[in-house]
């Protein structure tokens, strides 16, 4: 017997997928954890009631959240990841290597674990690799203790509900930058066009005056409300940087050139909103 899983991360629209089992289900100290097997995206995890990735779609998310910013700078030697406990980003970013180390800010250990546990199969161990970091903290209090520290920082967040709300504000913003090299840049998860307009032009306004090159782009995935998220890139040095470095050892399952290029062309009344 199969069940239906329901997201509603907004009052006003719902989506779902069928669940072959429940893999884990627990109370952390932040938040309500969930494993489940899904009948067609593999294994995903649950947060809160939203869907943080499956094993089936979560590539267009974490190759586009991390290898943006990392094939724009270049040669990226430090890399913070914000968040990201399930080991998603890391394990893409550690593909690279030159990269020297890769620091986790992760609050909730039982993220770390359980991920560890049941997305083995799609992520192998990346926490195993002596480059990896994993501090279990609150990254604000981490990134006022290290200005102008990192290549590149990945804020691969939750959306901004509770505790995560702070991570999408001008003040989160404003130690990103300032924890970043010279020439590094960042990737932040920045929501649905559809449904977040005002706070995607809001962190936009933000990084602009930041930075002299930000600038939205977005990923198709599935299993996110709207069918897709997209991510705000902050950086003085231009994306387009990237389009011509060659990719690092091991496969892409979602990026290519052209998807590069075509992740920054947004629908018009998008574009409007936020650069007119
Ligand atoms: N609405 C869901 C947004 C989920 C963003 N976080 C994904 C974490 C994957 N590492």
């Amino acid at each position: 017997m199969s069940i239906w899983f329901t997201e509603e991360l907004h009052p006003y629209y719902r989506k779902g997928v069928r669940v072959k089992r429940v893999l884990a289900d627990e109370q952390t100290q932040y938040q309500h954890l969930q494993f489940v097997e899904t009948e067609f995206f593999g294994n995903a995890m649950i947060l809160d009631g939203i869907i943080q990735l499956t094993e089936r779609d979560n590539m267009g998310y974490h190759e586009m959240i991390v290898h943006v910013p990392m094939l724009a700078v270049g040669q990226p030697k430090r890399v913070l990841i914000v968040g990201g406990g399930d080991g998603g980003s890391l394990q893409q970013a550690l593909r690279y290597p030159y990269v020297e180390e890769a620091v986790v800010c992760e609050l909730d250990q039982r993220v770390v674990d359980l991920s560890r546990e049941h997305f083995a199969a799609s992520f192998g161990d990346p926490w195993a690799d002596p480059r990896a970091k994993l501090l279990v903290r609150d990254a604000f209090g981490y990134l006022e203790e290290n200005p102008g520290q990192f290549d590149v920082i990945i804020s691969d967040t939750t959306d901004p509900i509770g505790m995560a709300e702070r991570l999408f504000s001008d003040e989160f913003y404003k130690l990103l930058v300032r924890a970043l090299a010279p020439g590094g840049a960042a990737a932040t998860q920045c929501e649905q066009p559809y449904f977040d307009t005002a706070l995607i032009k809001q962190i936009y306004q933000s990084a602009k005056l930041l930075t002299k090159n930000p600038a939205y782009y977005y990923a198709n995935i599935p299993t996110y409300p709207g069918g897709g998220i997209g991510f705000m890139y902050v950086s003085d040095t231009p994306w387009t940087n990237g389009l011509t470095v060659v990719y690092p050892p091991g496969e892409n399952k979602y990026l290519n050139p052209e998807i590069h290029k075509a992740a920054f062309a947004l629908p018009e009344f998008f574009r409007k909103e936020l650069y007119e």
